[in-house]
């Protein structure tokens, strides 16, 4: 007998910067179809949160033939993907015994903690947090630092702002006579539910949409009124050539410069010339760029002029050498031309919008004074070199959960080495990613319909969701907080968790200002009602004197006093461009690569459904004069290559990217063959491990070249 379906409320958590509504509609403890949000429009608070196609497909997700079932155990080599059942006792067994046993020899510091962000937007216990907390009491762990995503631009919003609450809510942009997309590619990179959407209101409402980008992406293809092609690793050098036309033509808006900033001489005389004897005109940045310097003043013209007018910037440009100086240069400009606090405006160093992060916590891990680190880039180096290595500790376990590190950081042949002299490895996943293939023992997680949880925006939007739980977990899958309780019993561990799912939702959302609980379980979704939406500094701009900025001198730092005091090489007290130090791993490499977020995967996740692959192939973006002088038709299988590896796949040969940039979407997953090429296309099997000086992973600073395979 079939009942009728009931409709569920799941919240997306997963890492794309959007976090929208899925409505599973469940029959018989399946989910038959997944619709989104359809609350009346008229209704106050956020508008739909509605989902991508991703979300929409998660049916494939949820079902999918290789989907994890039960918990296996390694029966080949490291990597090869031969696995066989075992039960969750003899699963749960063997981990604790290796982990007492490991811990007993090396201490707990020896466990790498390699969990990262596949589940970002939960508020509890599901995703990475469970493990942070169970390794804690466990009495330590080495744990991985560092941001990957944005870097740049957190250390320049800081250093700017003194704040990362730095960015205009995106329903704000209809507001704006004037967007520029600065590295951004909403269209495929999401940042945010219905940014799209606000883009075509805004669009609607006379704004000028500019893209810079070295590729004409589908933003730029939808939005854009004018595309701007420039050279990847070059944008602070467009940015500051702008300031100087501004400042030569006298459109810089004096009285915000002198009420709510300071340093802007100090930065002027570096624009003009009088700091280094190099006039930063629009023609030494064409030099650089590759931009006409006719179109970058008239850029610098409409943009001085336009107000209220938003320079948006993605993080691709910043995750670059010197990336920090994309952000520094943008919100410089920002500041400039009056464009902080007010409506319509952005800040160019955008990180979190209304801050919802101060109204829903994570599930507390706790912390070990024991523990100790190494940034992201150098988790494989630290397995291979140890305390001889000047590493803190010789690592012989990695745990990991939610997170496909291998495929996701550069040099995943390095990664490879690593993993194979580790004495155990444990991943807990939905799939048998590229690195739960390393695991000895893999353990199969639910996902956001399994269970219930409350997920909250990454970036931007008034609102949160309570993700209820829909069906039962998927044959054998547990929930990570499960999982770990489980072995945190199996270790000896008092106390790990005795409360219950309700009891942590209720207090993780207690300063959410959630009135009838019961409401906000059955509707699925706060959205705060806000008289406007929320503009970044608004509060500063319309009362410095008591809402100064929470930098050293309480207003936007154009020049800052502490920057120029820091002994970390790379930082510098105004923006500037620094060109890259040349790299040994450059040399014979003539070609740029940039490695794109696309819409045919949230990072490595949902490239194997057949619904999102059918949207665009993977290729790698090569502009026609590169290809032709490579003997290279549309279509040709190729094989691009840098210093620390290849890959193999069809090329698109076609003039939506500059020439001398190739791009290659980052995401999909490897598979070595027996030469250690990837035949993928995996961005990481050519893109290295390095780290700059400011903790930048410069994925998009890589130099690759491409022949016929
Ligand atoms: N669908 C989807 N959405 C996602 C993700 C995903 O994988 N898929 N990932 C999520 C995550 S974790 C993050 S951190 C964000 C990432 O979001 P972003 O970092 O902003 O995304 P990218 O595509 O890397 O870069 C944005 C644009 O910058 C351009 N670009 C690259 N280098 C340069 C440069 O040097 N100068 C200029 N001007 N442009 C450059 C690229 O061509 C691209 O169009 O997206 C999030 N959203
Ligand atoms: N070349 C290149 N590489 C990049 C980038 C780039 O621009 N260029 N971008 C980087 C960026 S910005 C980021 S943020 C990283 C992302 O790096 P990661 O966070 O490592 O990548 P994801 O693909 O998001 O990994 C998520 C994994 O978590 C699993 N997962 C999801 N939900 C759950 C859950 O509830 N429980 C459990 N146990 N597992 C779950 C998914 O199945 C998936 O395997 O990648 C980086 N890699
Ligand atoms: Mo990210």
């Amino acid at each position: 007998m079939t009942s009728e379906a009931k409709k569920v409320p799941v919240g997306c958590p997963h890492d794309c910067g959007g976090s929208c509504l899925l409505i599973a509609h469940v029959e018989n403890g399946v989910v038959k179809r997944i619709t989104t949000d359809e609350s009346p429009s008229d209704e106050p608070g956020a508008d739909q949160l509605r989902a991508c196609l991703k979300g929409r497909a998660y049916r494939q997700r949820l079902y999918h033939p290789d989907r994890l079932k039960y918990p296996l155990k390694r029966a080949g080599k490291r990597g090869d993907g031969k696995y066989e059942r075992i039960s969750w006792d003899e699963a749960l067994d063997t981990v604790a015994d290796k982990m007492l046993a490991i811990r007993d020899e090396y201490g707990a510091i020896s466990i790498m903690n390699m969990s990262h962000s596949g589940a970002m937007l939960c508020a509890y216990h599901h995703g990475a947090h469970a493990i942070e907390k169970l390794l804690n009491m466990f009495g330590g762990q080495t744990y991985l630092h560092g941001i990957i995503s944005n870097p740049g631009t957190v250390d320049a919003t800081f250093q700017m702002y003194g704040s990362v609450f730095s960015a205009n809510e995106r329903e704000d942009l209809i507001n704006s006579k004037m967007i520029i997309m600065w590295g951004w590619n909403p269209a495929d990179s999401i940042f945010g539910t219905n940014t799209s959407y606000y883009l075509s209101l805004a669009k609607e409402a006379g704004a000028h949409v500019v893209a810079v980008d070295p590729r004409y992406t589908d933003s730029a293809a939808t939005f854009a009124d004018q595309w701007i092609p420039i050279r990847p690793t070059t944008d602070a050098a467009m940015l500051i050539a702008m300031a100087y036309v501004i400042i030569n033509e006298d459109l810089h808006d004096k009285d915000f410069i002198d009420k709510y900033t300071i340093g802007f001489d100090k930065f002027k005389e570096y624009v003009m010339g009088q700091e280094d004897d190099v006039p930063k005109t629009p023609e030494w940045a064409e030099r650089i760029t590759g931009v006409p310097a006719a179109t970058i003043a008239e850029l610098a013209r409409a943009y001085a002029t336009a107000r209220p007018a938003a320079l948006c910037a993605g993080f691709g440009p910043g995750r670059t050498n010197n990336g920090q100086q994309f952000n520094l240069a943008a919100a410089t400009l920002c500041a400039m031309t009056g464009n902080i606090g007010i409506s319509g405006g952005e800040t160019g160093a955008s990180v979190f919008g209304y801050p919802i992060q101060t109204k829903v916590m994570h599930f507390p891990a706790g912390a070990s004074s024991d523990s100790v680190s190494v940034h992201w880039n150098k988790w494989a180096d630290a397995i291979i070199e140890g305390r001889a290595g000047g590493y803190p500790t010789d690592i012989k376990m990695v745990y990991s959960v939610a997170g496909n590190t291998v495929n996701q950081l550069g040099n995943v042949r390095k990664a490879e080495k690593a993993l194979n002299m580790l004495d155990f490895m444990v991943a807990q996943d939905h799939f048998l990613t590229a690195t739960a293939r390393y695991a000895d023992i893999v353990l199969p997680a639910t996902t956001q319909f399994e269970r219930s949880d409350v997920v909250i925006p990454w970036l931007y939007g008034h609102y949160i969701i309570y993700s209820d739980k829909a069906i039962e977990p998927y044959e054998e899958c547990r929930n990570d907080l499960d999982i770990c309780a489980d072995l945190a019993g199996r270790l000896g561990i008092k106390k790990f968790n005795d409360t219950s799912e309700e009891e942590w939702l209720k207090y993780l959302t207690g300063g959410a200002g959630i009135e009838d609980w019961d409401e906000f379980k059955r509707r699925g979704f706060l959205k705060y009602e806000l008289d406007e939406p929320h503009v970044a500094f608004r509060e500063q701009i319309e009362d410095i004197e008591n809402n100064p900025f929470s930098t050293m001198s309480g207003k936007i730092e154009i020049y800052s006093q502490s920057a120029a005091e820091s002994d970390k090489p790379g930082v510098t007290p105004h923006a500037k461009y620094v060109a890259p130090e040349p790299s040994e791993l450059d040399e014979g490499f003539p070609l740029r690569l940039i490695t794109g977020h696309s819409k045919k995967s949230c990072n490595s996740m949902f490239y194997n459904l057949p619904w999102v692959k059918e949207t665009e192939p993977q290729e790698v973006w090569i502009n026609s004069m590169d290809a032709e002088a490579r003997g290279i038709a549309n279509g040709d299988v190729v094989k691009v290559s840098s210093a620390v590896g290849a890959t193999v796949l069809p090329a698109r040969v076609t003039e939506r990217i500059i020439p001398g940039t190739v791009n290659i979407d980052q995401g999909i997953e490897f598979e070595l063959d027996a030469d250690g090429v990837d035949t993928k296309g995996s961005a990481n099997a050519v893109c290295p491990d390095g780290h700059t000086s400011t903790e930048i992973t410069p994925y998009n600073s890589t130099k690759v070249q491409v022949e016929k395979a």
